[in-house]
Order: structure tokens, then C-alpha cells, then sequence
């Protein structure tokens, strides 16, 4: 394939790109709130409070547990909102169940399906719905007062028994851009050994979307690029915070990387060596940061590697579904 056959094909790829990503991610968005007093009913929450988890679930199935809510540290009075699309197959008439302790109810399409309120054990109410096949907003409130906690919503219809609603048909719309850290490659002068400090107008040798930086140290070009020594690479676009609370970022990179959140330097990894780890702290709130991570290679190894931590994260390369740009 020529250069420019392998262009278009590039260009090809990047407009699918852009189209899919206008389409639907799969779960819901759940936003979870601790809420300051006890709770005996659903709240109402202003518009401008953040909530105290924000994330994608891909379903909603949480069996009742005394402990904190399963990966939150939410463990009574606390409230959260599940919203997105479900996807209905078939048209027909749907009965809807919600499993819950305390109060839930469902909504489609903004009707009221189902409606479990009240402070009560783990109980199951249903409710029914005439939907089309296609695409319907969904909304799920669930409050928790105290002790046991849990929320589960199933569905059947005719020809279809009784279902925990699967993840098969839970979307939600893309709150930030389009996948991926935006990568801009760039040759630097032979013998570079630090940062360059190129003007932001500068074109890059190389633009492309990198879903996460995980790249494992090699001699050889840096992969699906014609790169091999004397280049620096800029990553930019927004990281998705899953929670508030206290991360490590980690780079871990020969030569140099540094990166910044919110235009604050976190991880400072400079200079020309040998692949090496370097740690920096940050309190972030849930949801999308600014986030830049620079790169250079001076010669023979390359690779650079992007992890993170926190009190309820294992350390983990940052993966692809909280990386946009
Ligand atoms: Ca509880
Ligand atoms: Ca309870
Ligand atoms: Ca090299
Ligand atoms: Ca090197």
C-alpha cells in the first residue's frame, strides 16, 4: 500500500472514529450522593451540586449489604440517580421490577414505571410499560437511610422470562469528546536530550488518537510509527475522574515524560535515563480534568507507560474508557 492509499485508509478510520463515538457507550451514568442529614425519601438535589461518585454502571444490580455501597466508600444516607438509554428489541408490553432497600422507582421515556418508595427492607415493586423497539431514556433514583442497602432492576416480557436488565442494552451519551488522548508526534534535532520547545503552532510530524500510553520500552520504532530516536511526543485531553479523593499518577519512561492536570505540573520524569518510575500525589474531584502528558526519546530505548492509584484504585495503566480528548 502507498502512502497515500495508507492516508486515506488513516483518514478513513478517523471519520468511523468520529461517528462512533456520536453513538451511545454502553451503562449508565450514576451519580451518587452523600447526602448531609438522614434521608427518609428521595431528595431533591440542586442543579449545581457535584456528586460524591459520578461513573458508568452496567447495570443496575446491587445486592444488599450492610458494608459501604460496592466500590464507593457510601455506606448510609446517601442517594444516587442512574440515568441513560435502555435499548428495547422488540415493541411489546414490558413489566419492570425494582428490588430494593430503601425507595426506588423507575422512569421511561419521563413516565413513572415503577415506584418502590418509602424507607423499607429489600422489597420488590413492578410496574408496566408499552415500548417500541428502539432507543428509551431511562432514569433510576434509589435512596439508601441506613443499614442494609441495595438496588436491583429487572425486566421480562412475553417470551422473555424474568431478567436482571443486562448490560446488552444500557447505553449512555459520551458526556466529553471523542476517545482518546489526542498524540502529536513530533522528529527532534539530533542529540535532544531534554523537552523541545517547539511553539504551539508547530505542526506535528504526526497526529493520531493513542487510547491509553502504554507503551513498553523498545528499540525498534515506537509502534505504528517510523520513529525510532530523537522525538518527542505530546498527549492532550481531558482524563474522566471516576471519584473525589487523593490519586498517585505515575510515568514510567525512558527518556523523559512529565504531566500536567489542570495546567499543574503532577509527575515531573524528566531528563535523558534509562526507564525509570517517578510518582507524583493530587486531590481531584469527580469528573473531567484537563490532563498533558509530554514525552522524548533521545536514542536507543523508548517507552512510556501512564498509571494511576487511589484508595479504592489498584495501580493500573489508565485505561481507555476515562481518556478523551
Ligand atoms: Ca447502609
Ligand atoms: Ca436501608
Ligand atoms: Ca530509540
Ligand atoms: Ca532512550
Amino acid at each position: 500500500m502507498n502512502r497515500t492509499k495508507m492516508f486515506l485508509l488513516a483518514a478513513a478510520l478517523n471519520t468511523c472514529t468520529a461517528l462512533a463515538s456520536d453513538a451511545l457507550q454502553p451503562g449508565l451514568v450514576g451519580r451518587y450522593y452523600q447526602m448531609p442529614g438522614s434521608l427518609d425519601d428521595f431528595p431533591t438535589i440542586p442543579a449545581e451540586q457535584k456528586p460524591s461518585v459520578e461513573r458508568v454502571d452496567k447495570q443496575v444490580n446491587f445486592a444488599s449489604t450492610q458494608d459501604a455501597f460496592p466500590e464507593t466508600k457510601l455506606v448510609d444516607n446517601f442517594y444516587v440517580n442512574w440515568s441513560g438509554v435502555i435499548r428495547v428489541p422488540q415493541d411489546g408490553n414490558y413489566t419492570f421490577h425494582l428490588e430494593s432497600d430503601d425507595g426506588s422507582r423507575l422512569f421511561i421515556d419521563g413516565k413513572q414505571v415503577v415506584d418502590n418508595g418509602g424507607t423499607h427492607e429489600m422489597t420488590e415493586m413492578s410496574g408496566h410499560a408499552e415500548l417500541t423497539a428502539g432507543d428509551h431514556e431511562i432514569k433510576v433514583e434509589f435512596f439508601e437511610a441506613e443499614v442494609d442497602a441495595g438496588c436491583i432492576l429487572s425486566w421480562e416480557t412475553t417470551g422473555k422470562k424474568k431478567e436482571v436488565v443486562p448490560a446488552t442494552v444500557l447505553f449512555h451519551k459520551a458526556a466529553g469528546g471523542e476517545p482518546g488522548l489526542l498524540a502529536e508526534y513530533y522528529r527532534t534535532e539530533e542529540g535532544t536530550e531534554d523537552f523541545p520547545d517547539f511553539p504551539a503552532t508547530k505542526t506535528p510530524d504526526l497526529k493520531r488518537v493513542d487510547k491509553t500510553i502504554n507503551f513498553e520500552s523498545t528499540q525498534d520504532n515506537w509502534p505504528g510509527t517510523q520513529f525510532k530516536d530523537f522525538f518527542y511526543i505530546r498527549w492532550t485531553g481531558m482524563i474522566r475522574v471516576p471519584a473525589d479523593g487523593k490519586y498517585t499518577l505515575f510515568l514510567d519512561s525512558d527518556d523523559g515524560s512529565r504531566l500536567f492536570i489542570d495546567g499543574k505540573l503532577v509527575v515531573d520524569n524528566g531528563g535523558a535515563h534509562a526507564m525509570e518510575e517517578v510518582s507524583g500525589n493530587v486531590q481531584l474531584s469527580a469528573g473531567d480534568h484537563a490532563l498533558k502528558v509530554e514525552y522524548f526519546e533521545k536514542d536507543i530505548d523508548a517507552g512510556c507507560k501512564f498509571s494511576w492509584k487511589s484508595d479504592k484504585l489498584e495501580k493500573q495503566i489508565v485505561p481507555a474508557d476515562v481518556l478523551f480528548h
